[in-house]
């Protein structure tokens, strides 16, 4: 049985973390659960706590102060590398990623993924309610990281995954410092850069409901601004070798 460490940011979410906690405890009845809480105010870290006797393996990680979605996973990571989980799941705690699809992306993970993404966009994935400017905006994101990246990935910056221990490992955690969608397309360019397998499994995407949310505008010029420097950095260290070489 591979051990499975699911990590959850979260960043004032009391309204959530207690039916998400309870949803992924009964969609995966043996894997250990991290919050990685940055001090909300609203007591999302102790809620969590106080979940632990009903629920089990349920750990939170406190950190100071709001240091932002990346940071927060990478830390979670840390965590599993040094504990020697297996597999390594990546979620929002808003119910924007149905537990319920944990088992799916957990087999691709078995049947040998070194990352398995939680896909809007491959068949049979969806994104009910969304504006069409919202979607053109996600969706051109995307195809503008396929083609600058070469990542052949139709959803690169879902952040709804599993990671293999054997890519994880290949990752230099402390070089990566893109903090939301930015953080996803690093990510996924890594794992195929190392050769790891990415696998796109379906899903339906669904706006939070409760709480409020963290994410702005300047997260998609990162994302943006990033995907065009990584390009034009690789492309360049390809041509280098290109001339040294002939
Ligand atoms: N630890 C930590 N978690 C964060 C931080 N920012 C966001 N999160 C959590 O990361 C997840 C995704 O953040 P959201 O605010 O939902 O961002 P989003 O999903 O792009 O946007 P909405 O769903 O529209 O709110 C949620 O579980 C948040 O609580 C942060 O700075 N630190
Ligand atoms: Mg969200």
């Amino acid at each position: 049985m591979p051990r499975v460490l699911v990590v959850l940011p979260t960043y004032n979410e009391a309204d959530n973390i207690a039916e998400i906690l309870r949803q992924v405890r009964a969609a995966l009845p043996d894997a250990d659960v991290l919050v990685v809480d940055d001090s909300s105010p609203d007591g999302t870290a102790e809620k969590a706590e106080g979940l632990d006797d009903e629920l089990g393996h349920i750990s939170v990680m406190r950190r100071p102060a709001k240091s932002g979605l990346g940071s927060a996973y990478r830390a979670g990571f840390r965590y599993g590398l040094t504990n020697g989980y297996d597999a390594f799941v990546e979620m929002d705690s808003d119910f924007s990623h149905d537990p319920a699809a944990l088992p799916h992306l957990l087999a691709a993970f078995d049947r040998g993924a070194a990352l398995a993404i939680g896909s809007r966009y491959v068949p049979g994935g969806s994104t009910p309610g969304w504006s069409r400017l919202r979607r053109f905006i996600s969706r051109g994101g995307n195809r503008y990281a396929n083609i600058m990246l070469g990542l052949p990935v139709r959803d690169a910056t879902a952040g709804f995954r599993v990671y293999s221990r054997a890519a994880m490992e290949k990752i230099d955690l402390d070089s990566v410092r893109a903090d939301g969608y930015g953080f996803q397309v690093e990510m996924a360019y890594l794992v195929h850069g190392n050769g790891g397998r990415i696998d796109e499994i379906p899903i339906t995407f669904r706006d939070r409901e409760l709480g409020q949310s963290k994410m702005s505008s300047r997260i998609v010029v990162e994302a943006l601004v990033l995907v065009t420097w990584w390009a034009i950095r690789d492309r360049s260290k390809a041509l280098v070798r290109r001339v040294r070489g002939s």
